[in-house]
C-alpha cells in the first residue's frame, strides 16, 4: 500500500537532512567560519519544496534514489544561496529567515557573500562530480539546465526585474515574467533534474512535465504574495507585509486578494491537467501541487 503523503514528505525530508550533511564541507575544516555560515544557512530550514519536486519527479521518471538525490540538492543549494542574498542590506535587507537571524546577521556581509557564492559552486560540483546519469551527455544537459534556470536568463534575472520593479506600477505581463523567472525557473529546474536521472519518460512527457513546473512555479508565487499579506511572520518565519511596506508590485496589489487567490486555483488547475497522461504515477506530483497552493506558511 502506498504511504500518505504527509509520512511520504516526513521521511524525504529527514533523509534529504542527512544528504545535506554529508554534501556540505564540514564545520571542523578550513575555512571554518565560512563553512559553519553555510551549514547555517541551509541545514535545518525550509520546507525543501524543490527537492520534494525533484524527488517526485525521479520516482515518476524510475530514477535511483541515490542520483535523485543529488540533484534535489543541487537545487536546494542554488535556493538557499538565493535567501542569503535576498535578505542582505544591498537586496532586501531582511533579519528573519526560515524563524532564525538571516546569514549576514549572524555572521557578517562579507561572509553572507561568500556563502552564497560558495553554495552555488558546490551545486555545479555536485552536477559535475557525482553519477548522475549512466549517460555522460544528458549530465552535461543536467549542469546547463541548472546554469540556465539559476543565471541571468533565470533566476538572477527575475530578481533583477524585481528590483527594477519597486515603486513601478507594473502590468500582469510583466509581472508574471519576472516570477516565471525568480521563483518559477528554479522550481522548474528541480523538476526536471528529478526527472532527468531516469529514463522513463519520453521527450514529450518530459516536455508536459516542464509545462507542469512553469506552472505551478507560477502558482507558488501567487501563494507567496497572498500569504505575505495574508500570514504572520512567525508562522511564515520570515517578515511578513515586506512587499506592501516596500511597494512592490504583487499579484495581490494588481489582482487584490480575491483576485490572487483565484489566479492561484487557476494555476494549479491548469497545472494538474498536465499530469492527467501518467495516472496515479503521478500521484505525489499532484499531491505537492495542492500543498503548494493550499500552504500556510
Ligand atoms: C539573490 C540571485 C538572487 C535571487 C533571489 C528566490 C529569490 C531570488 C529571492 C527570495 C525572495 C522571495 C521571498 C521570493 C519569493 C518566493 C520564494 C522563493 C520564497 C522562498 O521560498 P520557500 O518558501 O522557502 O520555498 P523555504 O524557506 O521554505 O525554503
Amino acid at each position: 500500500m502506498m504511504t500518505d503523503f504527509a509520512t511520504w514528505v516526513a521521511t524525504r525530508q529527514t533523509s534529504f537532512e542527512s544528504v545535506l550533511q554529508r554534501l556540505l564541507p564540514p564545520p571542523g575544516i578550513a575555512p571554518q567560519r565560512l563553512h559553519q555560515a553555510m551549514r547555517y544557512s541551509v541545514l535545518e530550514g525550509g520546507k525543501r519544496v524543490r527537492p520534494l519536486l525533484a524527488y517526485a519527479a525521479g520516482e515518476l521518471a524510475g530514477a535511483a534514489v541515490a542520483r535523485v538525490e543529488v540533484a534535489a540538492a543541487a537545487a536546494e543549494l542554488i535556493h538557499a544561496y538565493s535567501l542569503v542574498h535576498d535578505d542582505m542590506p544591498c537586496m532586501d535587507d531582511d533579519v528573519l529567515r526560515r524563524g532564525k537571524a538571516t546569514c549576514h546577521v549572524e555572521y557578517d556581509e562579507a561572509t553572507a557573500l561568500l556563502v552564497g557564492d560558495a553554495l552555488q559552486s558546490l551545486a555545479f560540483q555536485l552536477l559535475a562530480e557525482r553519477a548522475l546519469h549512466d549517460d555522460a551527455k544528458r549530465q552535461l544537459q543536467m549542469v546547463k539546465l541548472l546554469a540556465l534556470a539559476s543565471g541571468s536568463r533565470g533566476m538572477a534575472g527575475g530578481q533583477a526585474l524585481d528590483l527594477a520593479g519597486v515603486g513601478q506600477q507594473l502590468t500582469l505581463p510583466e509581472l508574471e515574467q519576472m516570477h516565471i523567472h525568480k521563483t518559477g525557473a528554479l522550481i522548474r529546474a528541480a523538476i526536471l533534474l528529478g526527472a532527468y536521472c531516469g529514463d522513463r519518460l519520453s521527450d514529450a512527457q518530459l516536455e508536459r512535465l516542464d509545462h507542469f513546473g512553469k506552472l505551478i512555479g507560477l502558482a507558488f508565487q501567487v501563494v507567496d504574495d497572498v500569504l505575505d499579506c495574508e500570514a504572520d511572520t512567525a508562522t511564515l518565519g520570515k517578515t511578513a507585509g515586506k512587499d506592501a511596506d516596500h511597494a512592490k508590485p504583487t499579484y495581490v496589489s494588481l489582482l487584490g486578494l480575491a483576485g490572487a487567490k483565484e489566479m492561484a486555483q487557476r494555476l494549479h488547475g491548469e497545472a494538474l491537467q498536465c499530469l492527467d497522461e501518467f495516472g496515479d504515477a503521478a500521484r505525489r506530483l499532484r499531491e505537492l501541487a495542492d500543498f503548494i497552493v493550499l500552504r500556510k506558511f
